[in-house]
């Protein structure tokens, strides 16, 4: 196997102390935690795969886990909505909600490097020749997605110069009975097709499709190139993840998954991918885009394919997650005052941050905005407020704008920078950054700036102080009897 400079360190903990719960490692498991817990729907048999398998995933997204037998007469079931809860996540991890940035942070510190196994779940089967619509069911999403997409596959590749593989999702058009369009947004695995492709080479590349919530969850860490993310699912686990080579090509997938599609981005090639429905709740445009040509499918006997319906929760807060934790990261370690960030999901958990500061300087918050911005370039507007705002609550954030914030001199605004080519707003990903200053001034005087309170409110329970007779008899309670009030 591929060592990294990350992966030599096995010995020390994969994770943070003082976790109570085990984390969940196989998405059976998950299916069966969510299924006792009343959050799994099992829909009736035989749904249509254009739309009607995504409106029903969509109405239960965020509530429940939605699992459709025999979708389209075809045997493989459909999963959707596997994480679409922030604390269904904390809950997969192993730790209180509170914990989830901290405790990715520390798996993405603290990688196990995976060990490769011989015989593996998802070899089960091995079709060699590959006819997507036969084999799989794929459904259409949105009103107008350009047809079918695979939109849960882990795609994973290799550096053609190092080895090292890297992990990520990407939307997947099916062109083709063993054809696939593809959108690389200017990230690792399209730094590794460049360096293919400049020496007249394909970039191999094995899509995994049905993976664990922490497999999922590790795929989209913001990681150095070079940076294994299945080390970081292992470290998620507490325990290595095991990994068997492909049958066509040398990338390692996780040998517990579901389905894999091996195949390799073909050089020089760029053929008409999208309309497809994204994130942000708009259409991704058509484009010539990157091309995979598939080579095989492995699959265990039963294999549950799993979608993700494009702009849902579960596809939201799988991106905001990781990202949080890295934007955290980078912000502490310049700014040790920052005490928290939050992706909201008005921004489609990608745009807007709110970043909680203990701030000791004044001009403080406007370098907190230069770091955030320069963390990812999906950052578009941020908002810093002070430690008594709870950025996980929209309204709390808008309060802090509206009672601190003075644009003249609160407000920072850079033009023309990078940010999120599928931002319909912006030159193609080419934008304005804003960042809202809300904190109050060092200076300013205690009774300014003190939130209101009512001694004791926090301590009331409504149970204990209402009166035990209905309150139909208000009249009475009031004395109404008495004094003939009518
Ligand atoms: C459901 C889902 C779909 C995604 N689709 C795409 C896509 O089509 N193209 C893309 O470049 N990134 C897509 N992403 C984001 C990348 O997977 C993510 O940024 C990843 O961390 C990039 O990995 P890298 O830093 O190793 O390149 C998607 C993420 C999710 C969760
Ligand atoms: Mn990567």
């Amino acid at each position: 196997m591929v060592d990294t400079p990350f992966t030599s360190d096995v010995a020390r903990s994969a994770r943070p102390s003082g976790h109570p719960l085990r984390p969940i490692t196989t998405l059976r498991d998950w299916l069966d935690r969510l299924a006792g817990s009343d959050r799994l729907a099992v829909i009736k048999p035989e749904v249509s795969l254009a739309f009607e398998l995504a409106a029903i995933a969509k109405r239960f997204d965020g509530t429940k886990a939605t699992l459709f037998p025999r979708p389209g007469g075809f045997v493989t079931p459909v999963i959707s909505g596997l994480v679409s809860d922030r604390r269904w996540i904390a809950e997969a991890m192993g730790v209180e909600p509170r914990r989830v940035l901290e405790c990715f942070q520390h798996a993405a510190q603290n990688p196990l490097p995976w060990t490769e196994v011989k015989n593996a779940p998802v070899q089960e089967v091995v079709h060699r020749e590959v006819d997507l619509g036969k084999q799989l069911p794929l459904p259409v999403h949105n009103e107008h997605d350009n047809g079918a997409y695979i939109t849960a596959g882990l795609v994973i590749a290799r550096n053609p110069s190092t080895g090292v593989q890297n992990v990520s999702i990407h939307r997947l058009q099916v062109s083709g009975p063993n054809r696939l369009g593809a959108l690389l947004l200017p990230r690792h695995t399209s730094m590794f097709y460049e360096m293919a492709e400049r020496s007249g080479q394909p970039l191999d590349v094995a899509i995994v499709i049905g993976v664990d919530p922490m497999t999922l969850l590790a795929s989209q860490a913001i990681a150095p190139i070079d940076f294994d993310e299945l080390t970081i699912a292992g470290a998620l686990h507490g325990a290595p993840l095991p990994v068997v080579k492909c049958i066509t090509n040398d990338v390692r997938v996780p040998a517990e998954a579901e389905i894999v599609i091996e195949g390799r981005i073909l050089p020089k090639v760029r053929e008409m991918e999208g309309p497809f429905g994204e994130f942000p709740q708009y259409y991704g445009e058509p484009a010539k885009r990157h091309v995979i040509e598939l080579t095989a499918l492995t699959q265990r006997k039963n294999a549950l394919f799993h979608t993700i319906v494009g702009g849902g929760l579960e596809h939201l807060l799988l991106g905001a997650i990781p990202r949080e934790a890295t934007l955290l990261q980078h912000l502490q370690r310049s700014f040790p005052n920052v005490r928290d960030v939050h992706l909201a999901l008005g921004g489609v958990c990608r745009y807007h941050l709110y970043v909680q500061l203990a701030k000791r300087q004044d001009g403080e918050a406007k370098n907190v905005m230069m770091g955030a911005f320069a963390g990812h370039y999906d950052v578009k507007h941020v908002i810093v407020v002070d430690e008594d705002v709870d950025i996980h609550n929209p309204a709390e954030v808008e309060w802090a704008v509206a009672t601190r914030f003075q644009a003249d001199r609160d407000l920072l605004v850079v033009p023309e920078s990078q940010g999120s080519k599928l931002d319909p707003s912006t030159r193609n990903g080419v934008g304005t950054k804003m960042g809202l200053d809300a904190t109050k001034p060092l200076d300013a005087s205690e009774m300014k700036f003190k939130r209101i309170r009512v001694p004791g409110e926090e301590k009331i329970d409504p149970a204990q102080v209402v009166a035990a007779a209905p309150a139909s008899s208000w009249r009475d309670a009031i004395g109404g009897n008495l004094f003939n009030f009518r």
